[in-house]
């Protein structure tokens, strides 16, 4: 709950037509900064940079000056794709579509420098019963479509590891740059937990790094360096931390720079047949998901997988 008694803010929220419970703490504290000591004949949105969150596991911040949509998946510790990252993933992209402000999209992480995205969420695939497995990946499903299919330019900043589905998230979007330098690693490395990736996966490596190549990746399930990843064309870029947004947000406006029904139409032609295969057997698809995980050999090796990440730890 917030007690807003700013009366600058209530100014704005009239002005702007914005109401408060469309706004949480990251635009109300942004705006209170940005309008700071200003009396209310001086404020002007123009170079407010607009927060606005689906939920705080995707923070949106706007900037409208240059309509570009900055997205943070925010899911501690490691932005696991779980039921709240994944719905909150796609609410923002779909409100980002509808938002006349927003021409263009940027994901990247709040864990700058650490991990992008660390792939599905494995709890959420063992141990579960049948229908919390379907349920969960019609989620996955959905995110991918919304992603995938999204109808304004994206580009993924990659600030840290990126392996399974935090390779795939950055493969939904238009152009992929990431951190150089840092040990980071990228790849679907699904055969190492002893999972297959769906079908819509593999077709996004084969349509980023071609056929061959996305045999030796998938099948040995390689997690690459940014500078292997590069080579291997999974990326198409790679930067330091330090730069690596600005050099995104470049590469972001080449793409908002083209015509918007001509970029849309383009990319359907590109990617519309493997989305229409998906929507076609959606509920056959989370039923294979589902009666596929709970194996109970594919339970064993999901179950080790786990131990060894926390034994890592120790
Ligand atoms: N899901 C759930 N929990 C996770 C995940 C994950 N994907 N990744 C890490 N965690 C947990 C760890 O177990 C740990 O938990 P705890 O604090 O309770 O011990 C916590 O997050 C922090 O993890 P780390 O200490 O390992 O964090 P680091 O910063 O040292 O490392 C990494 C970050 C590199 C991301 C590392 O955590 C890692 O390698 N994670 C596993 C990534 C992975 O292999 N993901 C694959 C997911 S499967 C997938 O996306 C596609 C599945 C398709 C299914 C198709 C079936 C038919």
């Amino acid at each position: 709950m917030f007690c807003v008694t700013d009366k600058r803010l209530t100014y704005i929220f009239k002005k702007y037509n914005g109401s408060k419970e469309n706004m949480n703490r990251f635009t109300i504290s942004a705006i209170l900064k940005s309008i700071k000591g200003k009396p209310i004949s001086s404020i002007s949105l123009k170079n407010v940079r607009c927060f606005s969150s689906s939920s705080d596991k995707m923070i949106v911040e706007i900037d409208s000056q240059s309509g570009i949509a900055t997205m943070y998946a925010n899911n501690a510790p490691v932005n696991s794709l779980d039921s709240g990252l994944l719905t909150a993933a796609v609410k923002a992209v779909k409100e980002a579509e509808r938002n006349p402000d927003v021409r263009g999209i940027l994901l990247t992480s709040k864990f700058d420098g650490q991990v992008f995205c660390a792939g599905l969420n494995i709890l959420d695939m063992y141990q579960k019963s049948h229908q919390h497995l379907v349920d969960y990946w019609t989620m996955v499903q959905d995110w991918y479509l919304a992603w995938y299919g999204c109808k304004k330019p994206t580009v993924a900043a990659i600030n840290g590891h990126a392996p399974a589905g935090g390779c795939a998230w950055s493969m939904m979007c238009d152009y992929r740059i990431m951190q150089s330098g840092a040990g980071k690693t990228i790849g679907l490395n699904e055969t190492m937990l002893g999972i297959v990736a769906p079908f819509f996966f593999v077709e996004l490596i084969q349509s980023t790094i071609g056929h061959r190549a996305s045999e030796e990746a998938l099948l040995k399930g390689l997690l690459l360096s940014a500078e292997d990843a590069l080579k291997y064309g999974m990326i198409d870029d790679i930067e330091k931390l330090e730069n690596l947004n600005s050099k995104a947000i470049k590469e972001l406006k080449a793409f908002m720079a083209i015509n918007l029904n001509a970029y849309q139409g383009s990319k359907m032609l590109l990617r519309q047949d493997v989305m229409k295969r998906l929507i076609a057997v959606k509920k056959e698809d989370a039923e294979f998901f589902a009666n596929f995980v709970s194996q109970p050999q594919v339970q064993e090796s999901i179950g080790n997988y786990v131990a060894s990440l926390k034994a890592r730890k120790k």
